[in-house]
């Protein structure tokens, strides 16, 4: 990673957390608890992944500022949206989210559903409007629809739950990710390019390698650091996977071959960005960076 990137990826966490903070109702709106516990679940945390992943592919095509902004608010709201309904008692039952109390321990468990509930409508409403040609709008609200509904994020999560106490394979495993975080890791790259032109085949058969690669590689390493780190440093609880006899990576692989698979996974992720040469150095960063993160 560069003292370029590194500079580019502050630069684009603060804009992601600015845009997100004019794209969420104020506090001052009715109902202003409901507004305020929204701020709250999406703003002033997490590493912004998805959104970089969005800035990081808008330019490849030189995306319009406007539309690639949405579209990095609107991941991130769906994505904050997931970790709300995650935490809640009927899922993982998790009281430590980004450093803070979740959202059903700081407000109640009625106000987490409803905040998941709206800032999943919220990251369509603020991609619906704003600036941009309506059929690119429509093609991108479908993607993030496609990714985020039972064929991909829901249906992850709903894999997860009904595998507790299960031995998964391999590939049954792979399956489980590809759609939980996978589907919306894709989307984000997607929505990206999307904003700046109408993708080839063969640039979605790119980005769609790319994606696959680093969707996979995040979620290893979500294994390797719920086994390695402690709570302190994830800002959630850490060990969670072994306490509640979930099948992960390092349960089917071990720990070291699962940290020799990220890495392959990164290099696969940066072989897959050849095609669109310099203009890709943030895309590949980005994989560095989901390899060798820390939290
Ligand atoms: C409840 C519909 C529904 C879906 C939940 C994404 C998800 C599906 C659950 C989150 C549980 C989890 C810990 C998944 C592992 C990978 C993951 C998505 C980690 C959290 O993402 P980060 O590390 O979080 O990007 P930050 O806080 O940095 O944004």
């Amino acid at each position: 990673m560069t003292v370029d990137f590194r500079h580019w990826m502050k630069q684009h966490q603060q804009l992601c957390e600015t845009v997100l903070s004019d794209l969420l109702p104020a506090t001052t709106l009715v109902p202003t608890r409901l507004h305020e516990a929204m701020r709250y679940a999406a703003l002033d945390g997490g590493k912004r992944v998805r959104a970089l992943l969005v800035f990081a592919a808008g330019r490849l095509f030189s995306a319009p500022p406007d539309l690639l902004r949405r579209a990095a608010a609107a991941v991130e709201m769906i994505h904050a949206y997931s970790l709300v309904h995650d935490d809640m008692p009927c899922m993982d039952d998790d009281a430590l989210r980004r450093g803070k109390p979740t959202v059903h321990i700081k407000y109640d468990e009625a106000t987490a559903l409803l905040v998941g509930d709206a800032l999943q409508a919220q990251a369509f409403l603020v991609l619906s409007e704003g600036e941009g040609a309506p059929e690119t709008r429509l093609a991108m609200l479908r993607l993030l629809a496609q990714a985020s509904g039972s064929t991909g994020m829901c249906g992850g999560q709903a894999i997860d739950l009904d595998s507790v106490g299960l031995a998964l394979s391999r590939e049954q495993l792979e399956q489980m990710h590809r759609l939980k975080t996978g589907a919306l890791l894709r989307a984000s790259v997607l929505l990206g390019a999307m904003s700046g032109k109408t993708l080839s085949s063969v640039e979605i058969h790119a980005l769609d390698a790319y994606a696959a690669a680093i969707g996979l590689a995040f979620q290893v390493v979500d294994d390797v650091l719920d086994a390695t780190a402690d709570s302190a440093t994830l800002g959630k609880t850490a060990g969670k996977d072994a306490a509640d006899n979930k099948p992960t990576y390092v349960s089917l692989l071990g720990l070291q071959a699962s940290q020799q698979l990220a890495a392959q996974l990164c290099a696969e992720a940066h072989q897959a960005l050849l095609p669109f040469g310099e203009q890709a150095q943030y895309l590949h960063d980005l994989a560095d960076l989901i390899v060798q993160r820390q939290a």
